[in-house]
């Protein structure tokens, strides 16, 4: 451990948290930056709440307060309690699963930079001519579209939006890869630690849901900027929106949740020192009730968008029906406290409080669940309290117990404890002055930015307040106490707890064996193992991350921006941006394939025993199949999101209309033949035949690109003979969009090739490594089925 990080220490400062793509650095940064976000979301809370204090109050105008609630909650889900939880993934899910770093390092860095660079992009769209998006988290469209929220400010805050959907993607095939693949031998699915099961319950739920959300955020900017007309209200709009979003909405809020759950689960052992209540239970409850359950819920957010009674009912029952895995959880959680003797030091007693306010807003939610009450709670304070309870208190209440749980591990130095007692008490009491006053403001609307007096809400509002501002003050003593901690003021030892999970074993990398010595991932706190390490790759930085993250957030500003000029997407101020942003991107993805293939950046995968279920799959293909899982939710959201503005449509026109069945029939025969051409050239990769790898994956290149051209003339045909354009309503609109994310898919399987074609003639794919065609042929395959589904959708129906 020493070597490891005395290597680390000569690197610049700046470098070092620029370039860095070890775990705990990158723990370190999502930390830091996800309390800078809750900064800003506080702040804007803050003014909300001086707004609202007294009736008839004019400190803020409707568009300004309409404007701070939105990113307040943007920003407080999405940019600071999802984000918190991720800290918390990265530092101490490698250390607890016995791994020295995650799978991929440098994708690591590179979530890390989407979500810092969204953000910004977020926060400077307040700052934009015409302001940013005041129309609510939800994001609502058309009120979203260019008609309603026209403007670069909000185009911008889109744009970061979906930059931070692909973080999350990347994020998640590398957890759920890591967490299946890098476990210790002796580490069975038995025996994996609650906080790690927790963050991969977390990762596969953000794998389900955020493909529709990114789904939904590029159908809104092909509307924004191209014209299309996914969102119009005439065709449905409304409602495909909120399908696409609730799809995501609901499941989100326990992405925020699980994380907080899994280090409260870590927790109440710890101090109570006794083991977990109905483990078993709650991993059955967790990852076979609420992961797939909570995505069937969401319509319980569409109670009165005039969805059929069936429909509400069912909605009903299964929103009941998920409150059940909690209440497993809850009650072990309760049982777990009974009979220990509880040690109530700071971690326990927020641990404690996360429960209590989550059964407070668990409870009020089973009220909100029925859509009888729904009716006429929904769009009230009543709302506004239950989920403040349910999924900010709970989670913030939880993830400062996992903060002062593993401060220690984290800076070697321990936290002031009465600091500590005196930042829970004045939490606690302040959050529910806040909160709870807005349970008996059930008439109250939200959203609205002031109220007259004559209503009577003036005292519940002002004392609400007052619990604001204490709560907000009180966090000056968790800064204060986390400073202490990193100043190293006060000693510790290794593990102050006496916990039984692996990362509080001294020494951070658990050698291979360590965890046979723990059975259960229970060993004696006090094993004195110590590992030396081998983690030659933490020497490595990489600028790729970094730079590709940049490219990509200037590539999509430039796009934001040219909506402000004339709506047309290649004029404007955008262009400097566009373009720098292209050749960052193309520089950035250069170089990286460019380190790959000297082997600049090798991670050195140890040998490792317990792979299972995963232990014919090398480590990339995992990662592959799970990222292309997370596209068929893409398409799959797009191509239903196409069926349901078709359906809507009372007239479509007929088959071979307007699209030659013949040409592309042919094109159908074309790409399908270079699937059957890039098998063959894996066979060639396989038996070690350079010559035949390189004719026939050039042959698959060449049809490839023949695809390509063939829809080149067919879109020149539309357009200039035809007159069908992406603004020729409906068909036009999903004709264009649909056909071009493929083709932009194709083109990315082109780009890969000519890597591999690079690769083979500088005699670097082998018989034995030649991985990269094998993965290739999968992502070429993908493409091809879709193709299959897109073809008889728009050529013959
Ligand atoms: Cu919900």
């Amino acid at each position: 451990m020493q070597q490891v990080e005395a290597v680390y220490q000569k690197r610049s400062w700046l470098k070092r948290w620029l370039f860095t793509t070890y775990h705990k650095d990158i723990g370190v940064l999502y930390f830091v930056t996800s309390l800078y976000f809750a900064f800003v979301a506080g702040l804007l809370a803050a003014l909300m709440r001086v707004q609202l204090s007294a009736p008839g109050n004019t400190f803020l105008g409707p568009t300004e307060f309409n404007s701070a609630v939105t990113a307040h909650g943007l920003i407080m889900i999405l940019w600071f309690l999802s984000p918190l939880g991720v800290a918390f993934a990265n530092y101490i899910v490698p250390m607890q699963i016995g791994a020295d770093d995650l799978a991929f390092p440098r994708l690591n860095a590179l979530s890390y930079w989407l979500f810092l660079i969204s953000g910004m992009m977020l926060v400077m769209s307040f700052f934009m001519p015409g302001g940013g998006f005041g129309g609510g988290w939800t994001t609502y469209a058309p009120l979203s579209t260019a008609q309603y929220s026209p403007g670069p400010g909000p185009s911008l805050a889109f744009m970061g939006f979906i930059l931070l959907c692909v973080s999350i993607t990347v994020g998640s095939v590398n957890f759920i890869t890591t967490i299946l693949w890098k476990r210790a031998p002796g580490m069975g699915f038995r025996e994996i630690p609650m906080f790690t099961w927790f963050t991969f319950f977390t990762q596969v739920l953000m794998l389900m849901a955020f493909p529709s959300l990114l789904a939904a955020l590029l159908l809104l900017m092909s509307d924004r900027l191209l014209g299309t007309q996914f969102f119009a209200a005439s065709s449905g709009g409304a409602l495909l929106w909120d399908n696409l979003f609730w799809f995501f909405g609901h499941p989100e809020v326990y992405v925020v949740l699980l994380p907080a759950f899994g280090a409260i689960l870590e927790i109440l052992p710890t101090f109570t020192g006794r083991p977990l209540a109905a483990r078993t239970a709650i991993l059955v409850a967790a990852g076979f009730l609420v992961v797939p359950l909570s995505v069937y819920v969401f319509a319980h957010h569409e109670f009165v968008t005039g969805i059929p009674l069936a429909l509400r009912e069912g909605f009903t029952i299964t929103t009941f029906a998920i409150s059940v895995p909690f209440d497993v959880m809850v009650l072990s959680m309760i049982h777990s406290l009974t009979g220990g003797r509880i040690k109530l030091k700071t971690p326990m007693l927020f641990a404690i409080a996360a429960v209590i306010i989550f059964i407070i807003g668990g409870i009020t939610g089973v009220f909100l669940a029925s859509f009888v009450l729904d009716i006429n709670l929904r769009g009230t304070y009543f709302v506004v309290a239950h989920f403040h309870y349910v999924m900010a208190g709970a989670t913030i209440f939880g993830l400062f117990a996992a903060t002062y749980y593993w401060l220690p591990k984290m800076t070697n130095h321990m936290y002031s404890e009465r600091l500590g007692k005196l930042h829970f008490i004045t939490s606690f009491i302040s959050f529910n002055v806040l909160y709870f006053p807005m349970f008996l403001l059930y008439e109250m609307p939200r959203r609205i930015y002031t109220y007259q007096a004559s209503t009577g809400w003036g005292t519940l509002n002002y004392i609400a307040s007052i619990g604001g501002f204490v709560f907000i003050a009180s966090q000056v003593f968790f800064l204060v106490n986390l400073l202490i901690a990193v100043r190293g003021k006060i000693p510790t030892t290794p593990n102050p707890w006496h916990a039984i999970t692996p990362e509080w074993v001294p020494g951070v990398f658990a050698p291979a064996g360590l965890l046979k010595s723990m059975p259960n991932g229970v060993g004696n706190g006090n094993a004195e193992i110590h590992s030396e390490g081998t983690a030659a790759h933490h020497q490595h930085l990489s600028q790729r991350p970094l730079a590709l993250a940049s490219g990509a957030a200037l590539t999509l500003t430039g796009l934001a921006l040219s909506s402000w000029n004339l709506g047309l997407p290649f004029l404007g101020i955008g262009n400097p941006f566009f373009f720098a942003g292209l050749a960052l991107l193309a520089w950035a993805v250069i170089g990286w394939a460019h380190d790959d293939m000297i082997g600049k950046f090798k991670v050195p995968d140890e040998e490792r025993g317990e792979r299972w279920p995963s232990i014919s799959f090398p480590k990339v293909k995992l990662g592959i199949w799970t990222f292309l899982a997370s596209e068929v939710l893409v398409f799959g959201s797009i191509l239903s999101s196409y069926l349901y503005v078709r359906a809507y449509s009372t007239a479509w026109p007929a088959p071979g209309s307007i699209h030659s069945i013949t040409i592309g029939t042919i094109n159908t025969v074309v790409l399908l033949s270079s699937s059957l051409t890039a098998l063959l050239a894996l066979r060639a990769a396989r038996s070690g035949d350079r010559r035949g790898l390189l004719a026939w994956i050039g042959l698959t290149f060449a049809l490839g690109s023949t695809f390509l051209a063939v829809k080149g003339f067919e879109w020149y045909d539309l357009i200039y003979n035809l007159g069908f354009t992406p603004h020729s309503g409906l068909p036009g609109t999903t004709y264009f969009f649909i056909v071009g994310l493929h083709g932009a898919h194709v083109f990315a399987g082109l780009m890969v090739m000519l890597y591999i074609i690079r690769k083979a003639f500088a005699g670097k794919i082998t018989k034995e490594n030649h991985q990269v065609v094998e993965l290739f042929g999968l992502y070429w395959s993908f493409v091809d089925i879709v193709w299959i589904f897109i073809f008889p959708l728009f050529y013959l129906m």
